[in-house]
């Protein structure tokens, strides 16, 4: 008799994001005439620049050739384009090698697969809040008891507050986990750790045989050089780190789909032979997964050139004027937001003691402006809400302005 993974009916209510947008659909049908902003999902608006169009067609005549064709490639990815990541980790003071990166088709599914290498009985921590594929993911793997409505968390997950008090990055745990996912800069507060920070990180995990899953899908939004953009910029995190990193936001890649994982292969656990971990992972990419498609992948090599790096820092550039447009307009009214500055998400405290919740409803109805509740992210995201800097000039000036002249 086949059953279902009971694990899912832990899951708390719809994954976030689609419920945000059935909440917004239902806003739209029963007031057609509202122009509603979207400054909800991370989402990019803004054409690729031009090499990258041109890596992108390159892509494409190469499938118009015989001499050029390809169909499948190693699941792993092109070579040519490990060869240019490991260049660019280089670039920012980080050392790995080409067969050290496994290309994907996004950040995403590498952070919801990349648990599955580990013992079922892992220990696992949190930044709380944290972008919920990290939990949830683990919740399916059945890492977790079963969700504890009173405090909003899982029993058995070690969450890691972040709050006000310390700056939203938080201290490694008190007791011992066997992973622990960070994600700097961080979604959703904004907030990026510094070399210290990650340090005592990878401290705590050298002594605690821990891994560090380190989400750097926003690294190329920091723009102050005395932070890191890297976990392998931090000593010792190749004897204990995992990073995943994506094309999207640093590309406008989030409809293109590629990304990358980062496994060295000197990160040995307590009971693995050295190399081993690493295996695991192309072992589980070559048998789940058939390789990220060849005409992102060449896209891909257009964005680690550098023109194309230069062309996407514009961009990226762009969207950081929106961060401070939203930053400033909305402190010039009186809220309090954190991040925004090396990072394109607002963190605001919501108004008036309102939950997460109760003020996306009110900026729905009243300001038509779409945001993410925080409680939504974590236990600790209650009470604040946050806002992307993603969307084109007009629309964020047009949501500023609506949220200061409607909603305070
Ligand atoms: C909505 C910390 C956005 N449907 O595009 P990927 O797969 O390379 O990267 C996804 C990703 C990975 N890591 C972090 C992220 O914030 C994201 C994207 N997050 C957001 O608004 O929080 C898009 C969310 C998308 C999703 O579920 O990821």
């Amino acid at each position: 008799m086949a059953r279902i993974n009971s694990n899912y009916r832990k899951l708390t209510a719809g994954y976030l994001f689609p419920e945000i947008e059935r909440r917004v659909r239902l806003f739209q049908e029963q007031n057609p005439a509202a122009r509603i902003h979207r400054l909800g999902i991370g989402n990019t608006t803004e054409p690729l620049p031009p090499a990258l169009i041109e890596g992108l067609t390159d892509g494409v005549e190469r499938l118009a050739k015989a001499e050029t064709y390809t169909g499948y490639g190693d699941e792993q990815g092109l070579q040519e384009l490990r060869t240019a990541l490991a260049r660019y980790y280089s670039s920012l003071g980080a050392s790995l090698e080409p067969d050290e990166f496994f290309v994907s088709d996004g950040a995403k599914p590498d952070a919801g697969n990349i648990q599955s290498i580990f013992s079922a009985d892992s220990i696992v921590a949190f930044q709380d809040p944290a972008y919920p594929v990290y939990v949830d993911s683990n919740v399916i793997a059945g890492r977790s008891g079963p969700y504890n409505p009173d405090e909003s968390n899982y029993q058995g997950f070690i969450y890691m507050p972040c709050h006000e008090e310390n700056g939203f990055i938080p201290a490694p745990p008190q007791g011992k986990v066997d992973l622990i996912y960070l994600c700097s800069p961080n979604n959703p507060t904004g907030a990026v750790a510094d070399h210290r920070q990650l340090q005592t990180f990878v401290d705590y995990a050298r002594k605690h045989r821990a891994v560090i899953i380190f989400d750097a899908a926003y690294a190329e939004f920091i723009t102050d050089p005395g932070l890191p953009r890297s976990i392998f910029e931090i000593e010792g995190a190749r004897e204990c780190a995992i990073e995943i990193g994506s094309f999207s936001k640093f590309a406008g890649f989030t409809g293109v789909r590629l990304g990358w994982s980062a496994v060295p292969q000197t990160l040995v656990l307590e009971d693995s032979e050295p190399g081993e971990v690493h295996r695991c992972w192309l072992r589980r990419q070559t048998t789940f997964f058939n390789g990220a498609s060849n005409i992102a992948q060449r896209g891909g090599l257009a964005v680690l050139s550098p023109r194309g790096l230069a062309e996407c820092r514009e961009l990226i550039g762009y969207y950081m004027e929106n961060s401070r447009i939203i930053k400033e307009g909305l402190q010039k009214s009186g809220l309090t937001v954190y991040g925004g500055v090396n990072a394109p998400y607002l963190w605001v405290q919501t108004p008036g003691n309102l939950s997460s919740w109760e003020f996306f409803d009110r900026l729905l109805q009243e300001a038509h402006v779409v945001g993410t509740p925080g409680s939504g992210f974590g236990p600790s995201g209650e009470g604040y809400f946050r806002l992307s800097a993603f969307g084109h000039r007009a629309d964020i000036e047009a949501a500023v302005d609506s949220i200061v002249t409607k909603l305070l």
